[in-house]
């Protein structure tokens, strides 16, 4: 094998390895034919699991009734945490959509991709409606083709690849919102099926208005969960492993339901003048919707008789929207650093090896899943050509405190929103219900502290997750040495991932 994958080092201890897109590309390629040979002269291995990789959008920590939920009912995914593992401390590589996406299939941070924020229609630099001190960097749109994937790494060890759902590492294709570029969508990246569906969710519907009703206990059938099924069923007999990743388009906004009965069965759950009312009862039908998505999934999985051997990864991309969800007792939201937009519910199942009914509070993050993955597939990950910084997390699953020493980093060079900053809150707080101004922002995690950076005022904020996990008490003065040494590491990290920064206008 010549191309060799360097993970499970800290990335403050990786060297970056300088050798362009294009020979790397090629090299990859050759190698991938290697493999495929090999594969096939083995046969298809036993003991290499299916993996079936969840992605849903915007779901907040707590929205699941097997993360706490008051009312929310996720019967489904609730089981699936009941018969696998669910992480306390699992995390979002970003904030944001693109940026965690990117992430999550290279296993590098958005700071070492340059991919930081959310992908556009066209290249140029934000449009802030205030005066901002900061210049932030050009948009990136595209996850360049030359990046390997879990997809490219997967395919080139005979594994059988399928992506359906939202793809959002590439520009909106002919300025059709979420539309893949034939350039850079998932057949450029290693994903041998892949077919471009809305299935049901509200973008599919003509001019977003909710087709009609459904009766009573009815949900909507969905084209493109059908699809995943579809394929699910047809490895029914398959010796040949598959990695299948479903990335649903749920509980991105628009939030509006054809399940009216599902809204109004949540009326009972929220006082008449709970803030964002009805907003959240749709969302909360929308969180159900999903729900029943993806027992659709597990269920295929269960009923084609490959439940034993499969590993279903479950994460949401970014934390939940603040005005729609409660994401206490978490702080702030999707689009900042604080627990509320990055920390997300994680999920694994897999009978053969994960023990029913386990929880873990080992931080996994989503660019471990590429080591991981590639791990369970009897692949290396170690590389003289590539640098990765994600872990992989594979002994969790058969040790649920196994807790390796590292540090997880997060880097957001924007302004958030742009169209509409100066009406935003001036800060985060716990359930807001409210867009709040996101300045650009880096953070870090080691063990159980985190320090945010913020570069307009070069302010940093030190919270001790352990007993303040709402973020509330500030240790930066009282801890300072913590704060410092992080403070350098953060710093230290992001130089060696060539981090592109917000920077005085001047
Ligand atoms: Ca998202």
């Amino acid at each position: 094998m010549t191309k060799r994958f360097r993970a499970g080092q800290p990335p403050e201890n990786n060297s970056r390895t300088l050798i362009s897109m294009q020979t790397r590309s090629m090299q990859f390629l050759a190698c991938l034919t290697v493999l495929c040979c090999a594969a096939m002269a083995v046969g298809a291995d036993a003991e290499r699991p299916n993996i079936v990789f969840i992605l849903v959008d915007d779901l907040g920590w707590s929205d699941l009734a097997c993360y706490g939920h008051a009312y929310h009912k996720t019967p489904n995914i609730d089981r699936l945490a009941a018969d696998g593992l669910r992480f306390t401390d699992g995390y979002a590589p970003a904030p944001i959509c693109s940026a965690s996406r990117a992430s999550i299939l290279t296993g590098k941070t958005p700071a070492r991709l340059g991919f930081e924020f959310v992908t556009k229609h066209e290249s140029g630099f934000q449009q802030i409606d205030a005066e901002v001190p900061l210049q932030t960097p050009k948009l990136t749109l595209n996850l360049p083709a030359e990046e390997i994937t879990i997809a490219d790494r997967l395919s080139a060890v005979g594994y059988r690849t399928a992506f359906f759902g939202k793809w959002h590492v590439s520009q909106h294709y002919e300025r059709r919102y979420l539309a893949w570029h034939p350039e850079f969508g998932p057949r450029r990246q290693g994903f041998a099926i892949a077919t471009e569906d809305f299935g049901d969710h509200p973008y599919a519907w003509r001019n977003r208005k909710a087709p009609a009703d459904l009766p009573d206990g009815a949900f909507p059938s969905d084209s493109m969960i059908n699809r995943a099924t579809d394929f699910i069923h047809s490895q029914k007999d398959s010796q040949t492993p598959y990695f299948l990743m479903v990335s649903s388009f749920y509980v991105h906004t628009p939030v509006k339901n054809r399940c009216r009965w599902l809204v109004e069965d949540y009326e009972r759950f929220l006082g008449k003048r709970a803030p964002n009312r009805s907003k959240r009862l749709e969302y909360a039908a929308f969180v159900e919707t999903l729900d029943h998505h993806v027992g659709s999934i597990v269920d295929a999985i269960d009923d084609s008789g490959q439940r034993e051997n499969t590993l279903v990864f479950f994460m949401s991309d970014n934390g939940g929207h603040p005005e729609y969800c409660s994401n206490a007792p978490l702080r702030g939201s999707k689009w900042n650093l604080y627990e509320g937009g990055i920390r997300v519910p994680m999920i694994a199942r897999w009978p053969q090896t994960i023990s029913a009914g386990e929880t873990s509070d080992t931080p996994v993050i989503g660019y471990d899943l590429l080591p991981t993955f590639v791990e369970l597939a009897s692949a290396s990950n170690d590389s003289e050509d590539e640098v990765l910084d994600g872990l992989s997390v594979r002994n969790v699953f058969s040790d649920p405190n196994w807790f390796p020493q590292r540090s997880l980093i997060w880097h957001f060079p924007f302004y958030h929103p742009e169209s509409t900053y100066s009406r935003a809150i001036e800060t985060a707080g716990v359930n807001d219900f409210a867009t709040s101004k996101t300045r650009p922002q880096s953070a870090v995690r080691r063990g159980k502290y985190k320090l945010i950076h913020f570069a307009e005022d070069d302010r940093v904020a030190l919270y001790d997750l352990g007993g303040d996990i709402s973020e509330q008490k500030d240790l930066s003065e009282r801890q300072a040495k913590i704060s410092a040494e992080l403070r350098i590491l953060l710093d230290r990290q992001l130089n060696t991932m060539n981090a592109r920064r917000a920077t005085p206008k001047g």
